[in-house]
């Protein structure tokens, strides 16, 4: 089977609908045909100030989430990044091997330390990618499901799974991003040619799964759209209907195609208000599911206990073959 991998953060508690669509459900998909290897990822969390006791519960929380979204322990190995003492490890490795120009060319960077302020910006979010290259390469994975902000990354993973085996023999497996195009990028509902991000300037636009579902109704019904009333898709000079009908699609399963159909002649109130009761209507048993795990810590913690094990035997196996290549003397 061919190998999976992606990690997610957990700092805002819950996760949005834009890390829903664009990556979680593909992780629940990737599950059936590949050997996939899930993670919270702890150690990206504090690239900026986290508190202690916050993190801690985020980071359950995190896990507990992705259990309710589907993921399941039998098909899949989920753990907690810090669990697995190698990534850190071998980012080291590739911090050695990244030019300084080129980490400082990665996009999401430039944005989110603008955003916060050279000051405050600190080494761990210049090298946050570097880790996640070695987040990546330590399982070999072959696909990594992502949203389309975290291309540049596996690009960045590609070149330097390249350069290291063409300077060291072959050692990882080069891998390739599994981004499913139609949701690749969910938008803001008040912006919607902004991406949906818990950094958003405001709320209002943000749909958390584990936000009272009424008050995510009213931010559907109160999306932005346009002064038109035609329902078409048509990303360009319809954006935000386009990402109400990208949503609808998503959760219901509906070509996009027979959802214009259906709307003609329909006001964007009528989308606007399926939309809300679709989307209560699935995250109402997404939420009881996540608190259920929460209500189970031993159970939580021993399927993290399980995948941290296995997550370990693979990374360790990786780890030591980047070693050796390198020229580092095996500990006896
Ligand atoms: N709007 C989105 N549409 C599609 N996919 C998205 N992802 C994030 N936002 C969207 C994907 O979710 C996964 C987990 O992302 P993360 O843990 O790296 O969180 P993030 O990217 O930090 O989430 P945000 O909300 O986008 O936060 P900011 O803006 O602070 O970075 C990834 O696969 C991501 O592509």
């Amino acid at each position: 089977r061919p190998r999976a991998l992606s990690g997610i953060q957990p700092t805002a508690g819950s996760f949005h609908l834009g890390n829903y669509l664009g990556a979680i459900r593909q992780y629940v998909d990737l599950q059936e045909t590949h050997d996939a290897y899930y993670m919270v990822v702890d150690l990206h969390a504090i690239t900026v100030p986290q508190d202690p006791a916050t993190l801690r519960a985020n980071t359950r929380l995190a896990a507990a989430q992705l259990l309710a979204a589907g993921l399941d322990p039998e098909r899949c190995t989920l753990f907690i990044q810090s669990h697995v003492p190698e990534h850190a490890q071998l980012a080291w490795v590739m911090n050695c091997l990244t030019g300084f120009g080129e980490a400082s060319r990665m996009t999401q960077f430039k944005d989110k330390s603008a955003r916060q302020g050279a000051d405050r910006t600190t080494v761990g979010l210049f090298t946050y990618p570097i880790l996640q290259v070695a987040d990546i390469l330590l399982y070999q994975a072959d696909a990594v499901p992502v949203g389309e902000d975290q291309r540049q990354h596996i690009e960045l993973t590609r070149d330097l799974a390249e350069r290291f085996n063409t300077q060291f023999g072959p050692t990882f497996t080069v891998p390739a991003p599994h981004i499913v195009r139609e949701v690749a990028k969910i938008y803001d509902l008040q912006d919607p040619t902004a991406k949906m991000s818990k950094s958003a300037p405001s709320p209002k636009g943000l749909v958390n799964l584990l936000d009272d579902p009424k008050a995510s109704a009213k931010k559907f019904r109160s999306a932005v759209t346009d002064t038109d009333t035609v329902i078409r898709f048509d990303e360009e000079n319809k954006p935000g209907v386009s990402n109400l009908l990208t949503i609808h699609s998503a959760l219901t399963g509906t070509g996009i195609p027979e959802l214009e159909e259906r709307y003609t002649g329909k006001g964007y109130g009528a989308l606007k208000t399926d939309l809300a009761d679709i989307f209560v209507a699935w995250v109402t048993p997404f939420r009881e599911r996540t608190q259920a795990y929460l209500d189970d810590p031993e159970t939580l913690d021993s399927v993290l206990a399980k995948g941290a094990e296995k997550a370990r035997s693979v990374a360790a196996e990786t780890l030591a073959a980047a070693y050796d290549r390198i020229g580092f003397v095996p500990a006896k």
